[in-house]
């Protein structure tokens, strides 16, 4: 948020005077929520949210409706469930990577592994991840997470699909990462900056222009 005050200085000119708070997320971290369903009817659905930290981002939630055992979880290229979980397209990877384990150098932004699922068919999320992020070229706002009906290889199989999925096969539940919080701020990255002080700057250049 940018503050414009019009007043009179010391020389009777009228000026504008602008701030800019100097903490730009002052209400908290930045944190997305994704609300995970079945478009297929299953009975699999959970909240997972999104808090970004100092060079990591932590996914915590709970996902229920699965078997025990292990399922791919990603996060995938768009945020477009119209046609079900199918439309969200591929794995996100702006950075054009193979597939791969979450702690590999080369891997999709959007590969996070796999979730573990208990004999309640209860899966508990809790774990940081450095690679996505919520700004910036790596930000998974507006895009979709996606659970599958099979674990992820990490593109260590022999499988044709396995270095471009990880062979998770089909997706069960997706859902689309929305802001949580704050509510304001989102812009105030380096674009936003240099638009702030290009009007800046012609607010004082109009200053000079309008009242001298
Ligand atoms: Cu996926
Ligand atoms: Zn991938």
């Amino acid at each position: 948020m940018v503050h414009l005050v019009c007043n009179k200085n010391e020389y009777g000119i009228y000026q504008f005077i602008y701030f800019q708070p100097s903490v730009p997320h002052a209400e908290g971290p930045l944190r997305g929520v994704a609300r995970l369903a079945s478009p297929d009817g299953r009975d699999v659905h959970g909240n997972v949210t999104f808090t970004q930290l100092d060079g990591k981002v932590e996914v915590k939630g709970k996902i229920y409706g699965m078997p025990p055992g292990e399922y791919g979880f990603h996060i995938h290229e768009t945020g477009d469930i119209t046609n079900g979980c199918l439309s969200a397209g591929a794995h996100f990877n702006p950075d054009k990577k193979d597939h791969g384990h979450p702690d590999d150098e080369n891997r999709h932004v959007g590969d996070l592994g796999n979730v573990e699922f208990d004999n309640e068919q209860l899966s508990n999320i809790d774990f940081t991840d450095s690679v996505i992020a919520l700004y910036g070229s790596h930000n998974i706002i507006g895009r979709a997470v996606v659970l599958h009906e099979m674990a992820d290889d990490f593109g260590r199989s022999d499988h044709p699909d396995s270095k471009k999925t990880g062979n998770a096969g089909g997706r069960v539940a997706c859902g689309v990462i929305g802001i949580l919080s704050p509510v304001n701020g989102w812009m105030m990255n380096a674009a936003s900056k240099f638009v702030t002080a290009t009007i800046a700057s012609f607010l004082v250049s109009a200053n000079v222009a309008l009242f001298q």
